[in-house]
């Protein structure tokens, strides 16, 4: 429920942290039109008045009244005002989306695993060192073992350490490296600060390195690992001793993680080249061992959990889409033109070639190939039309509905907040190829949602807003004792296909509890964090530098 509160009209939706001043901008109110004004928070002058514009908002099916106050850049504090009651208060000015992103990538410092979390770097939100159990066995027989486990992020609110989400995480990272280099920085504050390598890569190593030892001499790479049963709700990483095993290998996990290291490779070589031979030779070994298990290794074991290894499903039904991305990552990292003929192949693979995500990679696949600069002209040509038309039925969605979210009215799934960057990652992906603002105020307008300009007037990244989420299903949130969640993690978000138990009967966005035993609304993840991250990195880039 949105928390009202006293003096403020939460009907009157803003970015509750601001925008910036050359931006398009606009309050969103559910409960009455007529005039409203954009009031200087400070001197209570009334700076700019106008009447709001009724729109039906398909997605919720109601009407709403927009605000657009886009001429005022003066920087400043404001409110809106209706006739009803005022806003939260938010900034116009900069920067905006630079300590965002900085935030949602430090969040990840927080989710190290088989290490303490000191006071230098994690504040109050410490831990002693967590999963230390050394060495894994395999699901189902429990013959096999895994002779080192140790290290990469929690998934979530659980425990859980995943490769599939990992491989996600890591081309968000990477991509944003190299695609928003103004973006990058090295002062978030985690152990490797002043290294030399910026932060964002020192981050990703820390799971490229775990990922690394989930990988079997064969080449093939385990899907998963956890304990039987997840750990119980209150239970600091440090308390969970429930042993872990290793999930089979599958060949979704495998694909992926080729395409990652693969990725990794090119990335990392001018910092560290033995690393880079590392994740090269890597990944070229879970290349081959995919494609020659493709009839031997059902598709399946990558949509079950296998006993005794319990925790999440990641259940993902297809693989051609993590072939189709590892494909392209070998070829660019290669220039083998083997790689080019199976990322053809692949191409002719029905599964879509714009999703991000963790389960549909195809989107990531895309993007590389369109970046290699010996492309085929011609299947480059294809694969940037589907980009393109992907972004633009973003935007066209965008532009129907009345909080300018992209994300269609049945998209408000498990993790509904990613579902959204990750459409948005697809609009950032053809703004950078094409190199055209067509996308900026579809790409804008999600980040605004997710600020609070949504029908909950609810700010979904920790620590930033007026009425941001408190109560996030995440186990050392629900367990340190302190009052408030650790910043910069963007809760899954409204969830109208498992729905919180008040949410009977409500319009799809609204179907979101800010509760921590609402895990089907309020996790937070790795992946949801590095997707928004992605997509702020291009905004901080392209706006903030
Ligand atoms: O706490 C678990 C959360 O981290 C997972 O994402 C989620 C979905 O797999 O499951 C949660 O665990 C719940 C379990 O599925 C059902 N019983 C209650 C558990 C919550 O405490
Ligand atoms: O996002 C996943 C959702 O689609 C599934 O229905 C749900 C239950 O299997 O699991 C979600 O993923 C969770 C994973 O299983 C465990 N780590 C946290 C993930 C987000 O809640
Ligand atoms: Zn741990």
């Amino acid at each position: 429920m949105p928390q009202e509160q006293p003096g403020y009209n939460a009907a009157i939706a803003v970015n509750q942290v601001g925008y910036r001043p050359e931006s398009h901008k606009y309050a969103v109110a559910k409960d009455v039109g007529g005039t409203c004004q954009l009031i200087n928070a400070k001197s209570g002058e009334t700076v700019y008045s106008a009447e709001a514009e009724q729109v039906h908002d398909h997605t919720n099916d109601l009407d709403v009244y927009q605000f657009d106050f886009s001429t005022v850049t003066a920087p400043g504090q404001y409110y809106v005002q209706n006739q009803n009651g005022r806003s939260y208060p938010f900034m116009i000015g900069e920067p905006l989306y630079r300590p965002l992103q900085n935030a949602v990538v430090k969040a990840l410092y927080f989710q190290r695993c088989g290490c303490a979390l000191l006071p230098e770097y994690a504040g109050q939100f410490t831990h002693a060192c967590c999963h230390t159990q050394k060495t894994a066995k395999v699901a189902p027989d429990c013959t096999e073992q895994l002779p080192d486990i140790t290290g990469g992020w929690h998934d979530a609110g659980d425990f859980g350490r995943y490769i599939t989400p990992a491989n996600q995480c890591i081309f968000n990272l990477l991509y944003m490296y190299e695609l928003f280099p103004k973006a990058v920085c090295d002062d978030l504050n985690i152990p490797e600060t002043g290294s030399g390598v910026p932060d964002l890569l020192s981050e990703a190593r820390y799971e490229l390195e775990w990922m690394l030892k989930m990988q079997a001499p064969s080449g093939g790479v385990y899907h998963k690992l956890c304990s039987t049963e997840f750990a119980p709700p209150h239970c600091m990483p440090e308390d969970d001793d429930f042993e872990l095993f290793a999930a089979p290998i599958s060949l979704q996990a495998t694909a992926g993680f080729a395409a990652a290291t693969a990725a990794a490779s090119r990335i990392y070589r001018a910092f560290d080249a033995a690393f880079a031979d590392r994740c090269l030779h890597a990944a070229k070994a879970a290349f081959a061992f995919a494609e020659a298990h493709l009839d031997d290794i059902p598709v399946d074991i990558g949509t079950v959990s296998t006993a005794p290894c319990g925790g999440g499903v990641y259940g993902d039904p297809c693989a051609f889409d993590e072939l189709y991305w590892a494909s392209a990552e070998l070829l660019r990292a290669t220039g083998d033109p083997f790689y080019e003929q199976r990322f053809a192949h692949y191409y002719e693979q029905d599964f879509s070639k714009t999703d991000f995500g963790a389960y549909n990679q195809g989107g990531h696949g895309s993007l590389c190939y369109c970046l290699y600069e010996h492309a085929d002209p011609a299947l480059r040509q294809k694969v940037l039309a589907d980009i393109t038309a992907g972004a633009q039925r973003a935007k066209a969605t965008s532009e129907k509905d009345g909080y300018g979210v992209a994300l269609p009215a049945d998209g408000y799934c498990w993790g509904s907040n990613a579902a959204l960057t990750n459409l948005l990652g697809n609009a950032v992906s053809a703004a950078v190829l094409l190199n055209t603002d067509e996308f900026d105020d579809c790409i804008r307008f999600g980040i605004d949602y997710i600020l609070g300009c949504n029908i909950l007037s609810k700010c979904y990244i920790t620590g930033f807003g007026t009425d941001s989420v408190r109560n996030p299903h995440h186990r050392p949130c629900q367990t340190d004792g302190i009052d408030e969640p650790i910043p910069g993690f963007v809760s899954g978000g409204p969830n109208a296909e498992q729905r919180p138990w008040d949410a009977e009967g409500k319009p799809p966005a609204a179907c979101f509890i800010d509760n921590e035993w609402s895990y089907t609304t309020n996790e937070v993840t790795i992946y949801w964090n590095t997707s928004a991250a992605f997509v702020l990195g291009y905004l901080t880039n392209k706006f903030e530098a």
